[in-house]
């Protein structure tokens, strides 16, 4: 082992010394997230997700630690760096919380890249400056009330009306939904091809309600969008894609950040594991001095230290463009089940204490009920999977 391993138990848990695999820059990025959510998100988190409201005054911060498309072209309001990066970047929001990264991930991964991969030259140049420098948030609209894990069923439309289109439909389960100054909407037209239409607030007929009694993701605001004979000038529609590959091309986007970001939320919970069963004491010895204790910790860091070996090869295949959705939604679902699994050890290494908001453990755990569910379900990325290695489409 190396001389050292001992003083850095509490640093970052990097078992495998995956910070060897990062460049300079991905370093300097990582640290400064790092150290913004210590100074911005640590200390507020806690009181926020119990009063469950979203920290929009971050929005800003966010812009200016570059967490908002770091691998867009910094021309179009992006970080003009590469994927690990953004792996990196989002695996530091979520060690703070889930619903931070997620603010990160529509912003960047389902709003910008969206306008920058479909857009024409005139929406790039109108919406992604302000949506980089936070002065626009965007949110994505896909779900439907009655169509979840399957989009192409959705019957949210738009009908010719001259320059212009007529919107009608619902969206549902929408991040940010309720403060957003754009919406990408995700709608059929009259021949029922998806197409991806750009809402702004404002807009007659459109409304944004806000969806309340969420136990998970509590610190991020999530609603619904409305849309009643909305009048959308046809400008507004994104020219470069049709059908579900433009949506489902933005999801891979996302997915791939949730990869690294539930590694993030899984460290923050073995440290805070890691800390209390060296401190707490039982029968005369620390928990940690027990066997039982020992196996969970070392499950955990195992888990870890995979899920970062997985990420991290995925983010190389990216950054050569050949990262496949089959093998993104095998990063996301591993990851994001593995964090689950180790907020739930987690919490019973500290006890009763678990339970309360002392530690970020159940505020962890919650969220990751939802990262479990959002972007693609745990089961639809199995069955994406399935359908990779059998070349059987199991949905159909
Ligand atoms: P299918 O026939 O398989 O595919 C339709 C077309 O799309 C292409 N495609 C992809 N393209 C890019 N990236 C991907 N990941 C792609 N997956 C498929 C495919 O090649 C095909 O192209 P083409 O040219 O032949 O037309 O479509 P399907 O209807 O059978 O659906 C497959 C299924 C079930 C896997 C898909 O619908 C799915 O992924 N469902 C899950 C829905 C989902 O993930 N919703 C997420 C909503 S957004 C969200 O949750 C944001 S959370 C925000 C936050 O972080 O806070
Ligand atoms: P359903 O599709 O009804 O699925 C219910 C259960 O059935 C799941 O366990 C699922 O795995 C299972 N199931 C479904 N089909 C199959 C099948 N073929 N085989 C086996 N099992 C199946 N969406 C957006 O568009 N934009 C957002 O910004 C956004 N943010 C969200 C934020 C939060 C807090 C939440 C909770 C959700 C958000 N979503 C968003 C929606 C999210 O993507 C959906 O909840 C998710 O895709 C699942 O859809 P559903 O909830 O309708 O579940």
């Amino acid at each position: 082992m190396a001389k050292g391993a001992k003083e850095d138990r509490f640093k970052g848990h990097d078992y495998y010394n995956v910070d060897g695999l990062l460049s300079e820059d991905h370093l300097l990025a990582r640290d400064a997230v790092r150290d913004w959510v210590k100074k911005e998100v640590s200390p507020i988190i806690e009181d926020y997700s119990n009063r469950a409201e979203c920290p929009h005054h971050l929005f800003k911060g966010l812009a200016e630690i570059g967490a908002f498309g770091p691998s867009l072209p910094e021309q179009y309001g992006g970080g003009g760096m590469d994927e690990i990066a953004y792996g990196i970047i989002m695996q530091e929001l979520e060690r703070g919380d889930s619903g931070i990264r997620s603010m990160a991930s529509v912003q960047g991964s389902l709003v910008m890249y969206p306008i920058y991969k479909f857009g024409s030259e005139e929406q790039r140049l109108k919406y992604l400056p302000k949506l980089g420098s936070g002065e626009f948030i965007g949110c994505f609209g896909l779900t439907e009330p009655d169509h979840g894990s399957n989009p192409s069923g959705m019957v949210t439309n738009i009908k010719d009306d001259g320059d212009h289109v007529i919107l009608n439909g619902a969206k549902m389960w929408i991040t940010n939904s309720p403060v957003a100054d754009v919406a990408v909407v995700w709608a059929k037209d009259e021949s029922g091809i998806i197409r991806g239409v750009i809402v702004e607030k404002g807009m007659p007929g459109f409304s944004a309600p806000e969806i309340h009694g969420k136990w998970s993701l509590r610190a991020s605001i999530t609603g619904e969008l409305v849309f009643e004979d909305v009048r959308v000038p046809k400008s507004n529609i994104l020219p470069g894609v049709q059908g579900l590959k433009g949506p489902l091309s933005c999801l891979s986007k996302a997915r791939y950040g949730i990869a690294w970001g539930a590694i993030g939320a899984a460290m923050d919970c073995y440290d805070s594991a890691l800390r209390y069963s060296l401190e707490r004491e039982q029968f005369g010895k620390p928990l940690a001095g027990f066997q039982l204790t020992q196996k969970k910790l070392a499950e955990m860091i195992t888990e870890i230290t995979k899920a970062q070996l997985l990420a991290w090869r995925l983010g190389t295949m990216a950054n050569e463009g050949k990262a496949t959705p089959g093998q993104i939604s095998m990063a996301k679902r591993n990851n994001v089940h593995m964090a689950l699994e180790i907020a739930r050890e987690a919490r019973q290494i500290h006890g009763g204490m678990g339970i309360t908001n002392e530690y970020p453990i159940m505020r962890h755990m919650m969220n990751l009920e939802t990262v479990l569910t959002y972007e693609g379900t745990h089961d639809i990325h199995l069955l994406i999977t399935g359908m990779d290695v059998t070349g059987i489409n199991a949905f159909k």
